[in-house]
């Protein structure tokens, strides 16, 4: 028993490391413009305009739709050069939305934009209006969304999305269900010195939500159901997930 008791820690440990968490950003900062990162990757955000608001659980931040709205998270979030990974995060969009680049999507929460080189790992809206717009999913290129959402967002309605994705295998949960797939295929691009950026898609992309963005994760594999289903159901911050990657 007391061996049990020894090495359960440990057992832990390992079941949380095969989540392969490499980023987590809870925003609940009190005051100034880092957003922190709370795994031992230290890839802190910084904003210079996203107000700090009551969120989903705890703080978030808010976005109303200006170009100095947005998080920069350095190191791309832990998604450079990720060729299978996830992005979780509560999100609310409320009122009219931004329109992007040649208005192929509105009120943008992510992107890597290197201006004239790539945009990537994008998730906005299919129309101006949260009412009726959808969620897409942009991986690889700024005009082809791959998955769109089976129902509309509805304005200022709280939901929990999950993109999981790799080469060949996509796949959208909303508020813990499967909500699209998709089988293209292609390349994240490699370079450091992008930012993921949170809460719109920047530079030449120019698109920028009106919703308010909490707990968003990175991981550099996909996600379970099982584990789709865990993240949904906190209601606290996770403090066990310190992990380097
Ligand atoms: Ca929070």
């Amino acid at each position: 028993m007391k061996r049990l008791l020894f090495i359960l820690p440990f057992i832990i440990a390992n079941i949380l490391s095969a989540q392969t968490l490499v980023g987590y950003w809870p925003m609940n900062e009190t005051s100034g413009d880092s957003v922190y990162d709370q795994t031992a990757n230290l890839r802190n955000g910084y904003t210079a305009g996203a107000d700090i608001v009551s969120g989903k659980i705890g703080n978030a931040r808010s976005f109303v739709g200006t170009n100095s709205d947005n998080i920069a998270i350095r190191a791309g979030g832990g998604l450079n050069n990720q060729q299978t990974g996830a992005i979780t995060c509560w999100v609310k969009w409320s009122g009219t939305q931004d329109a992007d680049i040649q208005s192929q999507g509105y009120g943008a929460i992510t992107s890597r934009q290197k201006d004239a080189t790539f945009s990537q790992q994008i998730i906005a809206l299919d129309a101006a209006d949260p009412a009726t717009g959808k969620i897409q999913w942009r991986p690889y290129a700024f005009n082809v969304p791959v998955i769109t959402s089976s129902a509309a967002t509805g304005d200022g309605t709280w939901h929990y999305l999950v993109i999981n994705y790799s080469s060949g295998a996509h796949r959208l949960y909303v508020d813990a269900v499967s909500d699209g797939t998709a089988t293209t295929t292609g390349s994240i691009t490699n370079d450091i010195n992008i930012p993921l950026s949170i809460g719109a898609w920047i530079g030449e992309g120019a698109g920028y939500s009106t919703s308010i963005i909490d707990e968003f994760r990175t991981y550099s594999d996909t996600l379970n159901q099982t584990t789709v289903d865990s993240l949904y159901a906190l209601t606290g911050v996770t403090r066990k997930m310190r992990i380097i990657n």
